[in-house]
């Protein structure tokens, strides 16, 4: 009997312990049906890492790892390791793995640059989609296809692929996209793209209606919400633009939300309040608007946030603090998901 008790006592505690028994982020979205996660870095390799994600995260997407110049740095080498490894951890977890980015303007490799002609592009295109969609197929449930394609004004930003192949390189990538892994949700990716009547917001939306109604395969499109306390928010222009979208039959993903601060206001306390509020307006637009079927933020700690170095007077953006702390937002984003 004794035995029996300790036996009992052991193995509640290691459901205490571990993320398994717990009522968590990643779970109450789950039973929401929204997909909610975060970008990884080397979070993903370590155990304390990995405890963190999975409470929050049923799906995750690399920060960096899946771009050319770290997956392919070079014409003949192909650097699978990391990525398989991270894979393999999500898989043990139930976890979804989206795929940033197949092409970019930033992070690509100097042998790209070699490229001359429209056909050089296409091959090099053809190559990089076929390689990576057959080795995951069908493990990669989302793809970014195409990442940031406009400038603010509303033109095509004037990409490697979109000097050489010129707009339609987009088409030609999705078309490709879509043979390899008729079941991956494909999407274009962007900034400033969230606000009905933004000019790169509204030229988007007029492309992707142009390219459904030419049938080109396109499932999505991602806002990735890089937000600020001191900017304007305007949930309204978000959901409107949603629901246009949804007119059309296309997904929404809230790609890589961060909200961050200004420098001199960290410990603000109307600073804090409104990021808290931008985080769960969102959340809350994103479980009442049927096609947002993502909530991402990009990074989960202050620490390692790619805003400081960007945003020199900026910081402290993300759900966790410099000392990995949960905040406040965390614990609201768990309270609103019940
Ligand atoms: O967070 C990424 C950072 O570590 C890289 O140095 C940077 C390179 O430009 O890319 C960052 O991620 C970007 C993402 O891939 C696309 N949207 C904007 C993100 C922040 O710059």
């Amino acid at each position: 009997m004794k035995k029996i008790i300790i036996a009992i006592t052991l193995i509640a505690s290691i459901f205490a312990l571990s993320s398994c028994g717990k009522d968590t982020i990643a779970k109450r979205a789950t039973k929401k049906d929204l997909k909610i996660g975060t970008a990884f870095a080397s979070d993903v390799y370590d155990p304390e890492g990995q405890e963190r994600i999975k409470e929050f995260s049923n799906i995750i997407v690399a920060e960096n790892i899946m771009k050319w110049a770290n997956l392919r740095p070079n014409a003949k080498f192909w650097n699978w390791s990391d990525i398989d490894n991270a894979l393999k951890f999500a898989e043990e977890n139930n976890i979804d793995v989206k795929w940033h980015t197949l092409f970019w303007h930033q992070q690509n490799s100097n042998f790209l640059y070699n490229m001359k002609t429209k056909e050089d592009a296409e091959k090099m295109m053809d190559e990089h989609i076929t390689t990576v969609m057959q080795r995951y197929k069908g493990r990669i449930k989302v793809y970014d296809v195409v990442n940031e394609m406009f400038e603010e004004n509303g033109s095509f930003r004037e990409n490697i692929w979109y000097k050489l192949m010129g707009e339609e390189y987009l088409a030609h990538a999705l078309t490709v996209a879509r043979a390899q892994d008729p079941d991956a949700k494909l999407y274009l990716n962007e900034f400033n793209n969230e606000c009905v009547g933004h000019p790169k917001a509204d030229a988007m939306y007029n492309f992707v209606k142009k390219l459904k109604e030419e049938g080109v395969p396109i499932d999505g499109v991602g806002m990735q919400l890089h937000l600020a306390t001191d900017l304007p928010f305007e949930p309204d222009k978000i959901r409107a633009n949603i629901r246009r979208y949804a007119e059309l039959g296309i997904d929404i993903s809230f790609s890589e939300i961060d909200v961050r601060i200004p420098a001199s206001k960290f410990n603000d306390p109307a600073e804090i309040e409104m990021q808290k509020y931008i985080y769960t307006t969102l959340l809350d637009i994103a479980l009442t608007e049927p096609n947002v079927k993502s909530y991402i933020v990009w990074g989960m700690y202050d620490r390692t946030s790619w805003v400081p170095a960007t945003f020199p007077n900026y910081g402290n953006a993300c759900i966790y603090d410099v000392n990995y702390n949960k905040k406040e937002v965390y614990e609201e984003i768990f309270n609103k998901l019940k």
